[in-house]
């Protein structure tokens, strides 16, 4: 797992070979595309542009809702010259189960749609020729995938997803994919900890800095680490797997004012060089203290947004070009956080946080696990009355999906953990923390995570409003309390939104009472908003109303010093499953899915503009 964590990077002893193009596609509805030799090419393909979500680009609605096999099949070309090294391709996600077969033979195998895997393809490949590379991908939901949902199947046979989640589930080879040439003798881990040495005069930006780091190959040779500063210049350096590296005057790396080291990892024989690595790693500490969360040992105040990778056509498909607008609309507006709800992001939105200083609160794709209304059984037909009302009751949950979510958590922590961005992590969105089964399962993924992140740094979950303070039995574990809340929209809604803010600051208080040395903030609240429908005096829908409900939080979060957060929901509109809550997705953005603001961003960036990221 750890080799396939490490973004894919050419240096002097590696390379990469895109595999992003057009790839043939074919559904598999029968799954009898192994027994008919599919991985050796498709009997009937259409051709699928990768990456990209397949729902929408077609003009049908089978194709779009298509729940079941499918399979991505293209022709690779591997050169001769990497016959003396390692041949891996890397998939950044196959959503959400994959089998990969490279000229008809199996080579790996991965379940979890957001994190990324590697088949090792040396012994099966034709060496200096074409290859015939065949993805079967599975996208249907259970209790066992995370995210969590079921699977139905209509009268006709047709199989349809349930999902316990309202975004769209879109699948498909939906980030990039490469062919890798490394050594054999190769880096394979780097991990970093920061601590900083803050003095009397620390003005946060410059102090003496000190990281211990840990390297792992596949093989013997001595280490070395080089550190350069922004402008190429050597800063220090140190030898051996592991160690500290003393930085005097460390350019740290802050909200909204970002510094990056490039450390240079190399194995090396004498003057030859084996294999050499680099990462852009930011310098930077962060921990809760006393009702606060402290970067660098400053108090931050947290201005951003829940999001989703999500576009018009592309689905969940990776897009630099909407990524970089999602960027300039959270800088424009003043923010300076988001959550990567509801699954860990393509690594080139955290390379950009890094690079913009967003604090990220990584999330799990841990959402949908609670059984109620709440899931989107209006939305997605998810009803069931066989299942028992809480999650964490059923015995699978507490054995086999534990087992999905301590894998999915390891290859998360692996994958994002030198990010500077990374401020803290999110292990589940919304689950039911109403019964006392769910009180081992957070504790045993909550000390996981205490365990592989080196880093230590917090941790929590987002949570549900039916599970309020005095109800929820899991915030023992978390480090700061993230509450998602819908006081003026699913409750509280329109004229009775004055009521809101009552039960609102009442709750908080209980949580105060409750965790009185925690912080608290807001991960979730808003108001679907139809951009271009206007009305006075307000009502829900208008952009009138959105702008009432923001201004209604904004005096709660006002009124309380512990209050270190604030993360409406969503920064766009997006795509959700069909049904009578949505008209045509969700449309709490605060922009639409086009990517423009709505009345309430003005209103937003007013308050966030003059709200500074370090209090
Ligand atoms: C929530 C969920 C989020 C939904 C949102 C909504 O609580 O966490 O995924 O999209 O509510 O708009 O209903």
């Amino acid at each position: 797992m750890s080799f396939a964590s490490l973004y894919p990077r050419v240096t002097a002893t590696r390379r990469i070979q895109s595999m992003n193009g057009s790839w043939d596609f074919q559904f598999d509805p029968e799954s009898c595309g192994v027994k008919e030799g599919w991985a050796n090419g498709l009997p009937n393909p259409t051709d699928m542009p990768v990456p990209a979500s397949f729902a929408d680009v077609f003009t049908d609605k089978y194709s779009r809702e298509y729940t079941g096999d499918f399979w991505y099949v293209t022709e690779l070309f591997v050169p001769g010259e990497w016959k003396d090294g390692s041949v891996d391709i890397r998939f950044d996600s196959a959503t959400h189960a994959a089998t990969v077969f490279v000229n008809g033979t199996e080579v790996a195998r991965h379940e979890g749609g957001f994190l990324p895997f590697v088949a090792h393809i040396n012994d099966v490949v034709k060496w200096n020729d074409y290859n015939t590379v065949a993805v079967r991908l599975n996208n249907e939901l259970s209790w066992q995938t995370l995210p969590v949902g079921e699977t139905h199947t209509l009268p006709d046979g047709t199989k349809t997803s349930a999902p316990y989640f309202d975004f769209y589930n879109y699948s498909g080879l939906q980030r990039n994919v490469s062919l890798l040439y490394t050594p054999n003798e190769r880096i394979e881990d780097l991990d970093v900890v920061h601590h900083i040495d803050a003095g009397p005069d620390f003005n946060g930006v410059f102090a003496d800095a000190r990281v211990d780091y840990r390297v792992a190959t596949s093989g013997d040779h001595d280490v070395e680490v080089v550190v350069l500063d922004e402008c190429g210049i050597e800063v220090a350096r140190a030898e051996g797997r592991e160690g500290t590296i003393d930085i005097a005057d460390a350019h740290l790396w802050n909200l909204r004012a970002a510094y990056l080291y490039r450390f240079v990892v190399r194995i090396k024989d004498g003057d030859d060089v084996i294999d050499e690595y680099f990462d852009e790693i930011g310098i930077r500490t962060v921990e809760v203290k006393d009702c606060r969360i402290l970067v660098n040992g400053r108090e931050v105040y947290l201005k951003g947004f829940g999001r989703h990778e999500d576009s018009d056509i592309h689905g969940r498909g990776f897009d630099p070009v909407v990524n970089k607008r999602d960027y300039e609309d959270m800088k424009w507006i003043g923010a300076n956080s988001f959550r990567t709800s509801h699954y860990p992001y393509a690594e080139e939105q955290l390379y950009e946080a890094d690079r913009d200083g967003f604090f990220v609160i990584d999330e799990a794709p841990t959402v949908g696990m609670f059984k109620s209304t709440m899931n989107f059984l209006g939305a997605s037909g998810a009803v069931s009355d066989e299942k028992p009302k809480t999650f964490f009751d059923e015995e699978s949950v507490q054995t086999e999906t534990l087992a999905v979510h301590r894998r999915t958590l390891e290859e998360m922590v692996a994958r994002d953990k030198r990010h500077a961005s990374v401020c803290a992590w999110s292990l589940l969105n919304e689950p039911d923390t109403t019964s006392e089964a769910a009180v081992a399962y957070f504790e045993n993924i909550f000390d996981l995570v205490a365990e592989i992140d080196t880093q230590r740094r917090p941790k929590t979950y987002a949570s549900i409003m039916m599970a309020p303070a005095g109800v929820d039995k899991t915030h023992h574990v978390a480090d700061f309390i993230m509450l998602n809340r819908y006081h003026g929209w699913y409750v509280n809604g329109g004229y009775a939104i004055s009521k809101g803010l009552i039960d609102m600051k009442a709750e908080l208080e209980r949580w105060h009472e409750l965790e009185p040395d925690k912080p608290v903030m807001f991960s979730e609240y808003g108001a679907d908003t139809m951009a271009g429908v206007h009305k006075l005096p307000s009502v829900m829908w208008s952009e009138e109303y959105q702008v009432e409900v923001f201004r209604m939080w904004s005096e709660i979060f006002d009124s309380y010093d512990w209050i270190v957060g604030e993360q409406p929901w969503n920064l766009n509109d997006f795509q959700t499953t069909e049904g009578i809550m949505r008209v045509n997705g969700n449309k709490k953005g605060l922009f639409t899915r086009d990517r423009q603001p709505k009345m309430a961003a003005f209103y937003l960036r007013d308050r966030w503009t003059a709200i500074p990221d370090y209090k």
